[in-house]
């Protein structure tokens, strides 16, 4: 039973209003997470920004986005009438496919009633004297919660590049992960894409068939496997429908990234140059993220490596006519995979177009945008439209956002500020009650994220549930528990090649943010074993504290 007097179903939390939980964001975390401690009869408000559910899937509505994992592994497991019965249209849904998803889920599981719309949450202040935590909305009433649960999102705080003049452009100017409601018709129109990671990757092939003329700015090439997109026949989604709960035992308990897909037997030297060569434009042919998992050693053998990304260079000198382009599009900065690899559709035919053309930044960057033009140190290129993929501030911009503050009055991000800090990427020493869902230090975006979410959100509610039975008011992370971990993480990230990328997942994207490798690279399958095994001990590393006597009598 709750904890606390029910509040659930009203449109606004109302001054003194008490929670057990206080979830931030409606994403596909936060609507699970919602979901879980409901059924564990707890009154949860859950405070969303957007005007609608999807997190992701509700704010990234540029051309072109879709997911990079295949639906039907990208989609909760939770439910099996669920699973059994949505029917996705395409090998990789589109964007709308998949916010219409998130929106039956909210409808079929009646989440709304406890949902905040149109509501950040601005502060949280944790009060040692109650062992409550005490939230600040952007609209409504401050509120208490004995819970606070961060479904904030990794990717979810879009950033504007810090460019001279890009205020005074007299244009339409939009970023990716930001992209407006109402329909953008690039129709005739000039248009500048500066980027060229996924969202650009993705956008650039869509924007360039109506667009007039597209120039894409260029400063880091980056690597792009293509998805082999198709509809879906009924045959292929019964299928995965039929071997489901192999699939998803399998993401879950066996992968390296929440993906189904075959385990590799060996490194890419252990294979002659025809058998490797075949294996590759066998998996070019096949499409999507499996590339990189034709053999065990790509993530942490140079040499190995070296033979992926020659493979991919050598394919888009095959597509790309024009030799010059070519060469641009061919990455040469960081080894294949270390940054997020990125699953197109016609991305390098796109340059083949004679309305589309990539200009190459490196070296000279963009030195201002004027009232309508970018300029480069070469020349003035006059634009009508300025599409910003520029990314995100990932894993910890969106709790940055939050002024959170702990024991001691201790802030998180006094405590972050040389890095993130987390014990298994759940929780912080000198914040009790409060969890972050698929946090730095936990696999997160290097993972399938729906597997991670569920895992993260069913370890949470498990918790949460073994608080409540026991009477128990706080769990926090030890420190010696989390230095151990934050060094587990950070050695497991240095014995492979990703800290030889500029990536965001070092942070290198962001001025002045420390570089630290964030998510945890141990595999899915094996994080999972660690958190099993860390809640079978009765919860090791994280300390309890029981709750006061009349509150237990009130809590049971
Ligand atoms: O962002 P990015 P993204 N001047 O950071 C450039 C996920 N995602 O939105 O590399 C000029 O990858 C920057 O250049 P550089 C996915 O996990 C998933 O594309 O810093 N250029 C880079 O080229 C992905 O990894 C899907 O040199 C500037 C680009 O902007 C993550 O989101 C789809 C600049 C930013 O690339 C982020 O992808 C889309 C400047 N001042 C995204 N500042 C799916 O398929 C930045 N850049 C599910």
């Amino acid at each position: 039973m709750s904890a606390l007097p029910s509040t659930s179903g009203k449109a606004h939390a109302a001054a003194g209003d008490a929670y057990d939980a206080v979830v931030v964001g409606a994403g596909f975390a936060g609507m699970y997470m919602l979901h879980r401690l409901r059924g564990l009869g707890l009154s949860v408000r859950v405070y969303e920004q957007g005007d609608g559910v999807g997190g992701t899937w509700y704010w990234n509505r540029y051309p072109g986005a879709r997911c990079d994992v295949e639906s039907m592994q990208y989609s909760y497991s939770f439910s099996d009438e669920l699973q059994q019965q949505w029917d996705w249209s395409e090998r990789y849904a589109p964007q709308p496919e998949i916010l219409k998803y998130a929106n039956h889920v909210a409808d079929r599981f009646d989440l709304r009633r406890d949902i905040q719309f149109s509501t950040r949450v601005e502060r949280a202040v944790f009060d040692e004297g109650s062992n409550l935590w005490s939230v600040t909305p952007s609209q409504g009433d401050i509120v208490t919660a004995r819970h606070v649960i961060l479904a904030t999102g990794c990717l979810s705080n879009a950033r504007m590049p810090d460019i001279k003049g890009l205020k005074d452009f007299k244009g339409e100017v939009y970023h990716t992960g930001h992209w407006p409601h109402h329909a953008v018709d690039f129709t005739g129109k000039r248009v500048a894409v500066i980027g060229t990671g996924s969202s650009a990757i993705q956008s650039v092939p869509v924007i360039a068939e109506t667009a007039s003329r597209l120039t894409v700015f260029q400063r880091t090439a980056n690597f792009s496997i293509p998805a082999r997109n198709a509809a879906l026949t009924s045959d292929e989604r019964e299928s995965f429908r039929s071997r489901y709960p192999e699939i998803r035992r399998f993401a879950r308990e066996e992968s390296r990234n929440g993906i189904f897909t075959e385990m590799p037997d060996r490194g890419a030297l252990d294979d002659g140059d025809n058998e490797r060569r075949a294996k590759y434009q066998s998996r070019w042919e096949r499409g999507g993220l499996t590339f990189m998992s034709v053999y065990n050693n790509l993530a942490i053998d140079k040499t190995a490596n070296d033979t992926a990304a020659n493979f991919v260079r050598e394919m888009i000198a095959g597509i790309v006519d024009d030799p010059a382009t070519a060469k641009l599009l061919q990455p040469d900065s960081h080894p294949i995979g270390t940054k997020r690899i990125c699953i197109d559709s016609d991305y390098y035919a796109a340059f083949n177009r004679p309305n589309v053309t990539l200009v190459d930044i490196k070296s000279t960057g963009i030195d201002e945008i004027l009232p309508n033009a970018v300029r480069t140190g070469a020349r003035d290129y006059e634009i009508d439209a300025l599409v910003l993929a520029t990314g995100f501030d990932a894993m910890t911009g969106s709790v940055a956002k939050i002024d959170i503050v702990g024991r001691d009055g201790k802030t998180l991000n006094e405590k972050w500020a040389e890095g993130p800090r987390t014990y298994l990427g759940l929780m912080s020493a000198g914040f009790p009650n409060l969890f972050v869902i698929t946090g730095p230090g936990s696999p997160s975006v290097l993972s399938n994220m729906i597997v991670s979410i569920e895992q993260h959100v069913d370890w949470i509610a498990d918790c949460v549930g073994y608080m409540r039975d026991r009477g128990l008011a706080t769990i926090e992370a030890e420190r010696d528990a989390e230095d151990k971990w934050v060094a587990h993480v950070n050695e497991v990230a240095s014995g492979t090649l990703y800290p030889q990328a500029n990536s965001w997942y070092m942070g290198a994207n962001i001025p002045g943010k420390p570089r630290i490798f964030m998510p945890y690279i141990g595999g899915v399958g094996a994080y999972r074993q660690i958190c099993n095994d860390v809640s079978a001990r009765g919860y090791e590393g994280f300390q309890m504290t029981p709750l006061a006597k009349e509150k237990r009598a009130a809590a049971s």
